[in-house]
């Protein structure tokens, strides 16, 4: 489906004609004449981007975009606000409501596309974002959007090598309470300058450097593919802005630089750059959670049946051995039933954590479900793992757990089984029956010992 766009404006003939020129782009266009209809229609209607006029009567452009940025269903759609270039305060005015970007009156054609195709790419970014948190991605643990931090300023750097206009721009930013880095301040190109910056832009002017080839560096590196990169051109270089939007800028301003439309332009590429850095926090926290185990931080048993089967798959399984240790804790059922579920639970946390301590930083320590754990020691031989898996089982029943709640000192014991992998196309699975008959002997010949399956 096209995205759909609400024309706002009291004039017939001007609707009529942005109309015309975005169905002629296949955008589902709608319209209204006043501003109580566009904020009906807004909500109603869920248009992507709105296209404001200001001046109508009744409630005119700037109380209309107010009341759409201060109603949460409405306030996310971005506004272009339609002025005339004379109207500098009104600007202004525009960008204190919330207003995303301006388009001058009469509405030249590559402005309205690329106005429509930058917001439109910001739209992807801010819509994802939204659909996750509805779809209840952000519940529990995962912190909510905070809008006051999309509305901090910025972190720009600019990459212009005439010192004139780079000066005039950084300027104009930091009278705003950006902060601004200039190449020339820089003292040249460099990754780390990319890396704190949020946004950056770059003059396709530029002579010193190749501007273009530059927009493909920061799309292709991973620590700045993020950053959003608005291109400065001149009013004959369409062409060559076009070929930077492909290449992976954001947005673009032409020259003379418009002060409002620059600062409306940094705004929300800013905020584009915010949005993407929730959503890979996000992904990144929900990768961890499907890998660990919540109460004692070790790597869940999913993860561990991975990692086994990525380790039983390498070239080298043959040669070098694989074993494991089921360990699993001597009659902790008692330890729930005299002292609550809540001790149990912290019991269990405490021998996460002497597993951790005793193992190997090559060891992968798992939580392999209730009070079993299994460790996998990669290149190990069955002989140095039971050694491995004795020091374990010492370093639990060597001293008494302190448990918060538990008046008394509590004696705690695990009993193991160890098993090798023998090379010959076994299974995850495989391994780890074989360790549980070990860890079986372990338990049947009196506990608090560790027995092995020799390959
Ligand atoms: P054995 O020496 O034969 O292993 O005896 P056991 O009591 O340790 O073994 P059993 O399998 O009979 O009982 C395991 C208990 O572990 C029962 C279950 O309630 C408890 N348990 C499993 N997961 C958790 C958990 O996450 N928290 C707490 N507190 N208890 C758990
Ligand atoms: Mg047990
Ligand atoms: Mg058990």
């Amino acid at each position: 489906m096209s995205a759909r766009i609400l024309v706002v404006d009291d004039i017939e003939a001007n609707r009529r004609l942005l109309k015309a020129k975005l169905e002629a782009k296949y955008y589902d266009v709608i319209v209204a004449e006043n501003g109580e209809k566009a904020i009906t229609a807004a909500k109603s209607d869920s248009p992507a981007i709105i296209l404001l006029d200001v001046m109508m009567p009744g409630i005119d452009g700037y109380e209309t975009c107010r009341r759409l940025k201060a109603d949460p269903d409405t306030a996310h759609i971005p506004v272009v606000m339609v002025t005339a270039l004379s109207e500098v305060e009104d600007r202004i005015k525009g960008l204190k409501v919330g207003a995303e970007d301006f388009l001058t009156k009469p509405v030249d054609d590559f402005a309205l596309m690329t106005r429509i195709e930058a917001l439109m790419r910001y739209n992807t970014v801010a819509d994802e974002l939204r659909r996750r948190e509805a779809s209840g991605m952000a519940s529990g643990s995962l912190e909510a959007v905070d809008l006051e931090d999309l509305k901090k300023p910025a972190s720009v750097l600019i990459i212009d090598d005439n010192p004139r206009s780079s000066v005039r721009l950084a300027k104009r930013l930091r009278e705003e309470g950006h902060t601004v880095v200039t190449l020339l301040e820089s003292g040249g190109l460099s990754a780390e300058a990319g890396r704190k910056a949020e946004l950056v832009i770059v003059s396709l002017n530029a002579e010193k450097f190749d501007p273009l080839r530059i927009c493909a560096h920061f799309k292709m590196h991973e620590t700045t593919r993020s950053l959003s990169v608005i291109v400065v051109f001149d009013p004959h270089d369409q062409a060559k802005a076009m070929k930077a939007m492909e290449l992976g800028a954001s947005d673009m301003v032409v020259t003379p630089v418009e002060d409002q439309e620059l600062l409306a332009r940094v705004r929300t590429q800013s905020r584009r750059t915010r949005y993407i850095d929730i959503l890979r926090r996000r992904v990144d926290h929900g990768m961890e959670l499907a890998v660990i185990d919540q109460l004692t931080g070790l790597h869940n048993r999913r993860y561990m049946i991975n990692q086994l089967d990525r380790l039983l798959k390498r070239p080298s399984a043959e040669q070098s051995p694989i074993s494991v240790m089921i360990a699993d804790i001597d009659h902790f059922k008692r330890v729930n039933d005299t002292y609550g579920h809540e001790a149990g639970d912290n019991v269990l946390k405490e021998v996460a954590r002497r597993l951790q301590a005793n193992t190997r930083p090559t060891d992968i320590v798992c939580r392999h479900g209730g009070e079993e754990f299994m460790i996998i020691m990669p290149d190990t031989a069955v002989e140095i793992a039971c050694k491995a898996a004795e020091r374990i089982r010492r370093a639990v029943a060597a001293d008494a757990f302190e448990i918060e709640g538990v008046p008394v000192s509590l004696d705690v014991t695990l009993s193991g089984g160890v098993a090798a992998y023998t090379g010959s196309g076994e299974s995850p699975l495989d391994l780890i029956k074989k360790s549980d008959e070990a860890l079986y002997r372990a338990k049947s010949g009196g506990r608090n010992r560790v027995e092995s399956v020799a390959a």
